[in-house]
């Protein structure tokens, strides 16, 4: 079988985690990771999200952290502080370091992001074919108000610095509207036996690589079922700030509102200015009340426990997407 996600950073990661355990021998997973929260400092490309998916599966992130890797230390950090080159709010770890010096290394020689990610995974073997959404530079930008006026800022800014305590009034990924599908997508896509929407960040992760123009109208015209998984739990994000960009983006922080957002498969979806994609939606079995009502839309919807607690736990879910998927098709 082949199995294509849609991925951010920790909440796609540890979803794949338990993808990986509840497949079964000779499955095929492709991963479509989200390059919109990408920032250059130092000179260097940072990718958070697909480092994350690529530390996680490949068993060197920091686990409580749930980015940047496990053992690390900061002495870059401290030295770039004595010269007095920040920012300070945004760290890149010695051993993450090594990282990017080789990804920065192979850009500047010319290989594109798709060909230095498979590069990196020679050694970190995540067990998923990683595929960035783009090789083109996209950058999620946030408008926000403060004393200072009203401008837009990186999202990483937004993000680690700000943490999100501003409301977001729009968020924009600059540059995704001339991007490319990185070489692999559409096909993974096209010839996917199941397309899966971990829960993700809606908006910033999973908003951000379907703009990229293709990949939306792929995955609604894939003859394959999509099955999402809602990020969001009685109304809450389960972790980071996910409510301050679905409110940017007009919709409330409710599993049944997410699922509304992305759309049953070939309606109007994204607030009516994509075509839907959903054919199934698992929320969590404390927002069984949300059933009816994404049913109501048209999406299959089951309500089962959407904690990933554990790698077991997290392969329970993946074994219910699946089988939803089967439900579905
Ligand atoms: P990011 O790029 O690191 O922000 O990670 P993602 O976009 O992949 O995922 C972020 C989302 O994961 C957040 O909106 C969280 O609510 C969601 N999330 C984190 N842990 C869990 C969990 O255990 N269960 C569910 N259902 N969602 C989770
Ligand atoms: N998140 C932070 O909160 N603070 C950091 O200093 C930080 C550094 C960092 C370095 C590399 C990397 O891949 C990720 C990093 N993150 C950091 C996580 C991250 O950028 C955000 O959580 C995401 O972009 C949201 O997905
Ligand atoms: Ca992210």
């Amino acid at each position: 079988m082949r199995i294509v996600a849609l991925a951010g950073g920790i909440g796609g990661a540890r979803f794949l985690r338990g993808l990986k355990a509840a497949v079964a021998p000779g499955d095929e997973i492709t991963v479509i990771g989200n390059t919109g929260d990408d920032i250059h400092l130092y000179g260097l490309k940072v990718c958070p999200d697909l480092d994350t998916v690529m530390y996680t599966l490949g068993g060197g992130i920091h686990e409580e952290q749930g980015w940047g890797r496990a053992d690390e230390t900061w002495s870059i950090k401290a030295e770039m502080k004595e010269y007095g080159i920040g920012p300070e709010w945004f760290g890149l770890g010695d051993r993450d370091f090594a990282t990017h010096l080789v990804r920065s290394q192979m850009l500047t020689a010319d290989y594109s992001l798709s060909q230095v990610t498979e590069a990196l995974c020679v050694r970190w073997k995540p067990g998923v074919r990683l595929l960035p959404m783009s090789d083109d530079r996209v950058e999620t930008h946030v408008k926000i108000t403060d004393e200072a006026g009203t401008r837009a800022v990186h999202f990483q800014e937004y993000w680690v610095k700000l943490h999100a305590a501003l409301d977001a009034e729009a968020i924009i990924p600059v540059g995704a509207d001339t991007a490319k599908p990185a070489p692999g997508v559409l096909d993974a896509i096209a010839s996917a036996d199941v397309i899966l929407f971990p829960p993700s960040n809606p908006v910033v992760s999973i908003g951000t690589i379907l703009a990229v123009p293709g990949i939306r109208e792929a995955v609604a015209a894939a003859d394959a079922p999509v099955i999402g998984l809602s990020p969001i739990i009685g109304g809450a994000p389960v972790r980071g700030m996910a409510d301050k960009v679905l409110a940017a983006v007009g919709v409330e922080t409710t599993a049944a509102a997410v699922a509304r957002h992305y759309g049953r498969k070939g309606a109007p979806g994204d607030g009516g200015r994509g075509v839907g994609l959903l054919d199934g939606w698992l929320v969590d079995t404390a927002d069984a009340d949300a059933v009816a009502d994404v049913e109501a839309d048209g999406i299959t919807c089951r309500a089962i426990p959407l904690l990933m607690t554990d790698v077991e736990a997290t392969a329970a879910m993946a074994r219910a997407a699946l089988e939803l998927a089967e439900q579905v098709r």
